[in-house]
């Protein structure tokens, strides 16, 4: 009745949608860590700030912690801004997920280039894991440490500067056995998306999971992004997240956003699009929470608002996160506390 009482006493509509005036915190409600990324340039942000601190109890650096800004032109390292995310995260008394020590996506020069004379292309490999997940030993709960190693049609596995030097799956099994020789105690991650648009992929995915644990590797859970539209078929997200259980590890829903400008159904309405995209973090969270508690990870979210999203940089019609610009909840905000709640 209370929660009825609520409902009625609507505050301001965020974007169109009645949300209840006293929305609880997601981190109040929800039991598992709820994470979301930032950027360390956000965190002067007072309002995004209050916001994080009220919303969630886990931060994913966005880049900085990525081989695009930590590895320097020269080939030397620079932690400045993870480092600021990381006091940001230690003085909220929030979880810290380290995000990414290898992408396909990101090869920099200073590799590519190697004077194999001066250091071996393996031994740099290893040093750059061996710096970055030791940087952050004690201070990250865990990592993504091999991202997006699938390819998109699930056909094997990414070509990459990576798997042409040390070996399509040598590369990878190296860098979840270095980044445990950097930190004994951090939970090591396989993460990946569209997992639950492509069947294949997500086959791939496992399969690739189950090698690395057959080869003795520390892989020790699954990361599932959820970049989705708001049209996604019912029943989608929650399939994949039962699949990936499968094997037993804990799941991490690692970059949820929902979009309504990437939906391919064009005869949906944009409140229409609203109304789903709220329903699709339900589903998500729903999904997860009916693990058992063990294998729940994290619930992370790619963005609280509107305005911090990569999306919206992308298309500023955009508006994928369950927060709007100002920070007021949505549909979504009050769809993840109802779904939380059980
Ligand atoms: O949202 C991130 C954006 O700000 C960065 O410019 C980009 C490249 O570093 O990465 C984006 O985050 C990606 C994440 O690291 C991996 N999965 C896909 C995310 C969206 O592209």
């Amino acid at each position: 009745m209370a929660g009825a009482l609520a409902v009625a006493a609507c505050g301001p509509k965020a974007q169109g949608q009645p949300v209840p005036a006293d929305l609880p915190p997601l981190k109040a409600v929800a039991p598992v860590r709820v994470g979301a990324c930032v950027q360390a340039l956000h965190l002067g942000d007072p309002a995004l700030s209050a916001l994080l601190t009220r919303e969630v109890s886990q931060l994913t650096p966005e880049w900085e912690m990525k081989m695009e800004y930590v590895v320097q032109p020269d080939g030397s390292f620079r932690f400045d801004a993870p480092d600021r995310i990381a006091a940001f995260a230690r003085a909220h008394g929030m979880a810290l997920l380290g995000h990414t020590l290898v992408w396909y996506a990101q090869a920099p020069d200073a590799f590519a280039r190697l004077d194999e004379g001066r250091i071996s292309f393996v031994d740099a490999y290893r040093n750059y894991i061996l710096a970055v997940a030791g940087r952050y030993r004690g201070q990250v709960v865990g990592w993504d440490v091999v991202n997006e190693a699938v390819a998109e049609d699930g056909d094997g596995w990414r070509d990459s500067l990576w798997s042409q030097r040390l070996g399509a799956f040598e590369h990878i099994a190296l860098a979840y056995r270095t980044a445990r020789e950097a930190d004994p105690h951090a939970a090591l991650l396989l993460n990946d998306y569209n997992l639950e648009y492509y069947p294949r992929k997500r086959a791939t995915f496992l399969k690739l999971a189950e090698r690395l644990l057959a080869s003795g590797a520390p892989l020790t859970g699954l990361g599932t992004q959820m970049h989705v539209a708001a049209d996604i078929a019912p029943g989608e997200i929650g399939r994949s997240i039962r699949e990936l259980a499968s094997l037993g590890l804990p799941v991490h829903v690692s970059e949820l956003d929902v979009s309504l400008t990437r939906s391919q159904n064009k005869l949906l309405s944009r409140d229409e699009l609203r109304r789903r995209q709220a329903a699709v973090y339900a589903e998500a969270a729903e999904a997860l929470m009916d693990l058992p508690a063990s294998q729940r990870f994290a619930f992370t979210l790619w963005g609280l608002r509107d305005q911090d999203s990569w999306l919206k940089k992308e298309n500023a019609a955009d508006a994928p996160a369950p927060f709007d610009d100002a920070g007021r909840p949505k549909a979504g905000a009050a769809a993840l506390v109802e779904a939380f709640r059980g």
